[in-house]
C-alpha cells in the first residue's frame, strides 16, 4: 500500500472526478486512454549518448554535460537500468535505440556493415517485455564524422560510407518492426552543417538530397518501418549553418512520402513546436515527436511539466491524434541520477498528456467559434486549478507504480546498491 493511503488516494479521486465531471469530462475514461499510451524512451539517456563502440567522446554538435556517477558502461547495465526506469513509469513503452548501441560481443564492426544480428539482444529484451523499440542511425561520434559533414560530405568515398550506413539502418529498423509485430520509427537525424558563414549553401543540401534518394530508394512494408527525418536550426560548432533545415526535410518528406520529426530544442528558442503539431497534422498522418528541454539553445535538459510541454500535449489530445504523433523523448542530462532523469521525463510526459485528457475541449471549441472570448479566457484558466494530481496518483496506483514522490526511494536504493558500485 502507499504511504499516501489507498483511501485517501480514493477519495481524493472520487472528489476530483465529481469536479471534472461537472464540466463534462470523464476521468475514467481519461486514466483508460492514458494506459494505452506508449512513449519512446531514448535509450540514450542512460549513459550521455555513448554507446557500446567506446570510439571517445560525443561529437555532432550536440553534448551531455555533468559527471554524476554510476553511468551504464555495457548492455547490460544499460538494460538493467531501463528496466528500473520501467518500474516505476505505468503503462507500456517502446525503447528507442541507436546504431552505436549494437551489442557486438568485443568485435568491431563498422558502421556501414551493421546488421539486424547485431541488435538481436535488444529485440530479445523487447519481446520479453513487451515493448516496441525504434532506431536512429549514429551520424555522430565517428571519425568519417570528425569534419562535421556526413551525408553532404563532398568526398564521395565519405558520402557513401554514410549511405551504406543509413541503409543498413532502416534494414535493422524494420527487422525490429517484423520482430516486434509493431512497425519501428527509424529516424534520420545528421549533424552536418558549417561554424561560419558558407560559401554555398546550395551545395550540401543538394548533396544531402541526392544521398537521401539511395538510402531510401529500398521499399519497406510500412507495417514493420516507418522513416522520419529531423531537422535542426543549428548545432554547437555549426552556428552558421545546418543542411539538414527544417524546409529542407519537410519539403524532403512531403515530397518523397517520408515523415517530418520534429524536435522542440531545433528551433529558434521564442518558437513554440506545439503550434506546429497542427499544422503538420493537416498534412501527414503522423507526427513524430523528440519531445526535450531547450534551455536558451538546444541543451536537451530533462523534460519537466512546463508550459510548452503542456501545451504539445494539449495539441496532440485535441486534434484527437494519438494515434498519429509518435511521442519519443530526446534528453541527455549527465549531472543528475540518470535512471531518475528517464522517470521524471517519461511522467512528466504523461502527466502532460492527462492534464490535456482533462479539459474539455469540445466546449473550448465552441467558445472561440461563437466568439466568446470571455468565456473562453474565463474558463481555461479555472481549469488550471483542477485537481490534476489526485487523477495521477490514482492512475500510478492503478498501474502499480509508485505514487507521488515515492519512487524517489527505490532510485535512491538503486543508485547505492546498484550504480555506485559501478566505479
Ligand atoms: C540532435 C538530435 C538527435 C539526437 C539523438 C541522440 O540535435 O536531437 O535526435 O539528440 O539522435
Ligand atoms: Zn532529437
Amino acid at each position: 500500500m502507499s504511504e499516501h493511503g489507498t483511501n485517501s488516494i480514493s477519495e481524493s479521486y472520487r472528489l476530483a472526478k465529481e469536479s471534472y465531471r461537472r464540466i463534462g469530462i470523464d476521468c475514467d475514461q481519461a486514466i483508460a486512454k492514458l494506459s494505452k499510451v506508449s512513449i519512446s524512451i531514448h535509450c540514450w539517456q542512460g549513459d550521455d549518448v555513448n554507446g557500446f563502440e567506446n570510439r571517445g567522446g560525443l561529437t555532432g554538435g550536440i553534448a551531455a554535460t555533468g559527471n554524476y556517477p554510476g553511468k551504464a558502461r555495457t548492455p547490460e547495465e544499460l538494460m538493467a537500468d531501463i528496466d528500473k526506469a520501467l518500474s516505476l513509469i505505468p503503462g507500456k513503452h517502446r525503447i528507442n535505440v541507436h546504431a552505436c548501441y549494437g551489442i557486438v560481443d568485443g568485435n568491431i564492426v563498422e558502421r556501414d556493415m551493421l546488421e539486424p544480428k547485431h541488435f538481436s539482444k535488444w529485440v530479445e529484451f523487447a519481446k520479453q517485455r513487451g515493448l516496441g523499440l525504434d532506431f536512429n542511425p549514429t551520424f555522430f561520434s565517428h571519425p568519417k564524422a570528425a569534419s562535421g559533414l556526413t551525408l553532404s560530405h563532398p568526398d564521395p568515398a565519405i558520402r557513401n560510407f554514410w549511405i551504406r550506413h543509413g541503409k543498413a539502418c532502416r534494414k535493422i529498423a524494420a527487422y525490429f518492426g517484423k520482430e516486434l509485430g509493431t512497425p519501428s520509427l527509424c529516424n534520420l537525424w545528421i549533424p552536418d552543417g558549417y561554424k561560419d558563414i558558407p560559401a554555398d549553401r546550395l551545395g550540401p543540401r543538394l548533396r544531402l538530397k541526392e544521398s537521401l534518394d539511395e538510402i531510401y530508394c529500398v521499399k519497406y512494408d510500412p507495417k514493420y518501418l516507418i522513416d522520419c527525418v529531423e531537422g535542426k536550426v543549428f548545432g554547437i560548432g555549426f552556428e552558421a549553418y545546418t543542411v539538414g533545415s527544417h524546409e529542407f526535410y519537410l519539403s524532403y518528406a512531403a515530397k518523397n512520402g517520408l515523415y517530418f520529426l520534429l524536435d522542440n530544442g531545433h528551433f529558434h528558442p521564442t518558437e513554440a513546436v506545439s503550434d506546429k503539431i497542427p499544422a503538420l497534422l493537416a498534412f501527414f498522418d503522423r507526427v513524430p515527436l523528440h519531445v526535450t528541454r531547450p534551455m536558451r539553445w538546444d541543451s536537451d535538459h530533462v523534460v519537466l511539466l512546463d508550459d510548452e510541454l503542456k501545451e504539445i500535449a494539449k495539441e496532440i489530445i485535441r486534434c484527437n491524434a494519438l494515434d498519429k504523433v509518435m511521442i519519443g523523448l530526446d534528453y541527455f542530462d549527465a549531472s543528475i541520477n540518470r535512471v531518475a532523469a528517464w522517470v521524471i521525463g517519461v511522467r512528466n510526459m504523461q502527466k502532460a498528456l492527462l492534464s490535456a485528457m482533462l479539459i474539455p475541449h469540445g466546449k473550448l471549441r465552441e467558445l472561440q467559434d461563437g466568439g466568446q472570448f470571455t468565456e473562453l479566457m474565463m474558463l481555461g484558466e479555472e481549469i488550471k486549478t483542477y485537481p490534476l494530481g489526485a487523477v495521477w496518483d490514482y492512475f500510478c496506483e492503478q498501474q502499480n507504480v509508485p505514487v507521488k514522490e515515492e519512487w524517489y526511494e527505490i532510485i535512491q536504493g538503486y543508485e547505492s546498491d546498484v550504480q555506485m558500485k559501478r566505479r
